[in-house]
């Protein structure tokens, strides 16, 4: 494993959620970081924080948490309302073009996430080995190729370059509503596909203990996909 081993070969897992966004107030990938804070993975301890859904702070917050902790491996989540599935996101591309304001009422409309920064930039997290034990596991997973254009790829596209320049496996990981969340959204409505947050921690904590267990090893990732 690359990053920053302290004394004692101590490691740090940065798990990140999102606050609310839009009509979905409840956010469960808030909710999911919140519930792996402090858990001991291979020896490793997670931590979890929370960012506000905002284009303008998002950069900042990513930067003093990595800054402050030095993490290991950074795994950030976001929700994919309807997705049915535990997203593992290939790239994340450089682009800002929100479909709905951000929790601070902002619009980006056609805009870079990074000026000047590649078009595109692939995850930095064993993808092939997290959807493999995912797969024996049971759980329900898919490799997706679009994080869409919000606040969740443009997180993607700072923690791939951030985790490249601290070298560090560095990804993103969208997640299904929650019966509850998917209630609070859409209230009155026919729920769509919902996990349980139960799942999902468990699958959290099986997908890092992966990547604190790969060694680099190149798996082919067949997870294609016709458009
Ligand atoms: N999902 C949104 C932003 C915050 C979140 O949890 C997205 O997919 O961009």
């Amino acid at each position: 494993m690359t990053g920053t081993a302290r004394p004692g070969g101590h490691h740090i897992v940065l798990v990140t959620g999102f606050g609310p966004f839009g009509k979905h107030l409840d956010n469960p990938s808030g909710d999911l970081a919140r519930r792996l804070d402090g858990a001991t993975v291979a020896g490793a301890t997670v931590v979890g924080r929370i960012f506000e859904t905002s284009t303008d702070t998002i950069g900042a917050n990513l930067a003093g948490a990595l800054d402050e902790l030095a993490p290991d491996l950074l795994i950030c989540l976001g929700i994919a309302p309807g997705r049915p599935a535990l997203s593992l996101e290939r790239i994340a591309i450089n682009v800002r073009d929100f479909p709905l304001p951000d929790h601070s009422g902002v619009t980006v409309a056609d805009e870079p996430v990074v000026t000047g920064g590649p078009d595109g930039v692939f995850s930095r997290l064993p993808l092939a080995s997290i959807l493999r034990r995912w797969r024996k596991d049971d759980v329900p997973c898919h490799v997706s190729n679009t994080a869409g254009t919000y606040l969740c790829n443009q997180l993607f596209y700072l923690a791939c370059r951030q985790g490249r320049d601290r070298g560090i496996p560095a990804g993103f990981i969208h997640i299904p509503d929650t019966p509850r969340s998917a209630a609070v959204a859409e209230p009155g409505r026919e729920p769509g596909a919902t996990m349980s947050l139960d799942v999902m921690v468990a699958a959290l904590l099986s997908a890092i203990e992966v990547c604190l267990e790969e060694r680099g090893d190149q798996v082919a990732l067949t997870a294609g996909a016709v458009a």
